[in-house]
């Protein structure tokens, strides 16, 4: 509802006096706008909505979208509206700061949606020339309110009026909202709710508060088909992003820092073909690569190297790809390295396997592991006389978890890190059902100072993850087009250099 306070400039002038205020108020032509066409989500979001109006029935609820953040003095960080916001109302990266989506309760059951928001000033406001952080002539047009009306298909209103709306009838209503966006809104519902004399006490409210996030969290656990469709463009565009990538590897080596140049031109194709990056992208090369989150992306890529690339571009409706590939530098495996190689793709294999109706989330990593687990014994690295079943235990052996610390999948969709609210014992014991996309990716990593195993292992680190879309009777890999195969791998970098 209100962005962060950004601390005051005192060096900057603009003119105050009437006649230019009145000057620069006048001589623009009338605009000539279309109203905003309705958008292919809004029937989707309306949907959703109407879902969570039964879970809640007679409640007031409070869906953020959150406001700006300083980064330092009068610069901002790039604003990126709340999950939960941008899928209920169906907005996505044009979502403007300091928007809220309330669902009101009507009289005789069900929910009236509206939209808080703060509509385009008019000329000859101060706003329009004044405010660096919201004006037009600053940082552009916003849309009016007929503008969202059309376009989302519900109500939209002044974010001045909410403090009032929520005031209206409070007592009569029980009232929610998503805590952890915007702190000045929630301080807001927050003193309404004491206002109005509102039953339980604080910290009951704050428990339905937090219960309902983790409903919303939770809803977004089966995508629907336009939801689906979104992943697939997410996946493309990753796609691309990962073949420049790997024609950018020569100049990466020859450059220096080629970490950050090969996140560089990632960052270039999910800025052309979408809102940005999902997450901080992962360019680890040689032995960074053993660091499971290495983003800092600081190091050379060399000859010889793997590099592990983990990255997903976000498009504009906030759906988001996680891809991982394990690329030789040189564009041909060592050896030692496709073994490694091998190893991991022959547990993704087991992963993508588990992966349909009937089976437990938790049966995919189970997969993965059972082949890292049986591998990683033959090879010898497990301790002197553990066997593969002690290892397996789950209470008592774990042995094998020391070269791949992480879990196998992840829920996927407008966050990287999807449904992250659900109780932790639902997500993994949930079942499988149709519409799930989640991710699958098994790794192996042998750090370069490693002792318990063969030198020649040492400093490779191998990730493989693709993102799946769970159906009737298994699961369609929506990344099936790029090249996982060690060989595959290798003809796909050829192919890229050949028409580079
Ligand atoms: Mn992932």
């Amino acid at each position: 509802m209100t962005s962060e306070k950004q601390a005051k400039a005192s060096h900057r002038g603009i003119p105050s006096s009437n006649e230019f205020r009145e000057f620069i108020a006048s001589g623009w032509a009338t605009p000539d706008r279309e109203p905003t066409p309705r958008a292919a989500v809004a029937d989707h979001a309306a949907r959703r909505r109407a879902m969570l109006s039964q879970q809640f029935p007679g409640e007031r609820l409070v869906i953020p979208a959150g406001g700006l953040k300083v980064r330092s003095n009068d610069t901002d960080y790039p604003f990126r509206p709340h999950t939960a916001f941008a899928h209920l109302a169906g907005l996505g990266a044009h979502t403007d700061p300091d928007s809220a989506l309330v669902l009101d309760p009507k009289p005789g059951g069900g929910h009236h949606a509206i939209l808080y928001f703060r509509p385009l000033a008019p000329r000859d406001s101060e706003e329009f020339y004044a405010d660096s952080r919201h004006g037009e002539f600053w940082v552009g047009p916003r849309p009016s309110i007929a503008d969202r009306e059309s376009e989302l298909g519900i109500s939209a209103r002044h974010i001045d009026s909410l403090a009032d709306d929520l005031a209206k009838d409070a007592a009569a209503a029980r009232m929610r909202v998503v805590r952890t966006v915007d702190p000045r809104l929630t301080e807001l519902v927050d003193s309404v709710r004491t206002q109005a004399g509102a039953t339980g006490s604080e910290q009951e409210r704050e428990e339905a508060d937090t219960e309902f996030a983790r409903h919303l969290s939770t809803m977004r656990l089966i995508k629907d088909e336009w939801e689906v469709g979104e992943m697939r463009k997410a996946v493309a565009a990753t796609h691309k992003g990962f073949d420049a990538m790997i024609a950018s590897l020569p100049e990466a080596v020859r450059k220096g820092r080629g970490e950050r140049w090969v996140e560089g031109i990632f960052g270039l194709y999910s800025r052309h073909e979408g809102n940005g990056v999902g997450y901080e992208s992962i360019c680890a090369s040689g032995d960074h690569a053993n660091t499971i989150h290495w983003t800092k992306n600081t190091g050379e890529v060399r000859d010889g190297d793997l590099i592990l690339i983990d990255c997903g571009i976000e498009i504009d409706s906030l759906f988001t790809a996680d891809i991982t590939r394990t690329l030789p530098v040189t564009g041909r495996f060592t050896d030692v390295q496709r073994r490694i190689y091998d190893a991991v793709y022959e547990a993704q294999q087991a992963g993508l396997a588990a992966v349909k109706p009937g089976n437990k989330f938790s049966d995919i990593h189970a997969a993965a592991n059972a082949v890292i687990a049986r591998i990683l014994h033959e090879w010898g690295l497990l301790p002197e006389g553990v066997t593969l079943e002690q290892t397996l235990d789950r209470e008592k052996g774990g042995w094998h978890r020391r070269w791949m610390v992480h879990g196998t999948s992840h829920h996927l969709g407008m966050d990287v890190h999807d449904c992250q609210l659900m109780l932790r014992e639902k997500y993994m014991d949930s079942e499988l059902q149709p519409g799930m996309i989640l991710t699958v990716e098994p790794g192996l990593y042998f750090k370069a100072d490693d002792l318990r195993v063969p030198a020649e292992f040492r400093g490779i680190g191998v990730r493989i993850e693709d993102d799946v879309l769970v159906t009737e009777d298994g699961c369609e890999n929506l990344s099936a087009a790029m090249p996982r195969t060690s060989q595959e791998v290798e003809e796909w970098m050829a192919r890229v250099w050949a028409n580079a």
